[in-house]
């Protein structure tokens, strides 16, 4: 397997710099709230490393992989946004060496969330929306929820994304309408 040194050299030369800048916040948000929420800070640098390694990969070969592969072509129904956490999650098990189901899980559900989603989910997910290089508007109101709740920020991130969605009229992919729901069910 790869050290995590390693594993960063191979997934930062995959992407531009910008990008990298927030896998790096994503990295930082995830460890500081894997600690706060008692998630496995390891598990979820790593799987911050992975989690966009394939957000720059040409449409048609993240279609050619989720195709070939049989994951799940539903995806291919909706915006090609959601594409690429999928296509990571099996490019970080075929090309990474990763064989941790629970790092592997977060990095598949990081954009849309799942109904019951795992700790380390929550953790990469949240992170993703409130990393430091972050700015949207709403962001601060999820990084407040953040603080006090792993839960709340979720729900205040799937919120905005929603919103967002709504607001632009596109379409909106049901799981993330049930990742919500869920997250709110739990509370
Ligand atoms: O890859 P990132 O930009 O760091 O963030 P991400 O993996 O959360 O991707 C978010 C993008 O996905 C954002 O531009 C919104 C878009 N998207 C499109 N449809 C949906 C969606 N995101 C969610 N959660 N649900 C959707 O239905
Ligand atoms: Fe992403
Ligand atoms: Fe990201
Ligand atoms: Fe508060």
């Amino acid at each position: 397997a790869l050290s995590r040194e390693e594993l960063i050299q191979a997934v930062s030369g995959q992407m531009p710099e910008k990008r990298w800048k927030h896998t790096l916040g994503v990295m930082q948000s995830a460890v500081y709230l894997a600690e706060k929420y008692g998630a496995d800070p390891v598990k979820a640098d790593l799987a911050a490393v992975l989690h966009d390694v394939a957000k720059y990969w040409p449409v048609s070969e993240m279609e050619a992989v989720i195709r070939d592969n049989g994951l799940n072509e539903d995806l291919l129904q909706h915006d090609k946004q959601l594409w690429h956490s999928e296509v990571g999650a099996f490019v970080a098990q075929r090309d990474y060496g990763i064989d941790d189901l629970e790092i592997i899980n977060a990095i598949r559900w990081h954009t849309s969330g799942r109904v019951g989603m795992s700790l380390l989910d929550k953790v990469v997910c949240l992170a993703d929306y409130i990393e430091p290089g972050r700015d949207f508007p709403g962001v601060d109101r999820i990084r407040e929820q953040a603080e006090h709740s792993l839960e709340e920020g979720l729900i205040a991130g799937f919120d905005s994304t929603i919103s967002l969605l709504l607001s632009q009229r596109r379409v909106i992919y049901p799981l993330t309408m049930y990742a919500r729901n869920d997250l709110i069910t739990q509370l």
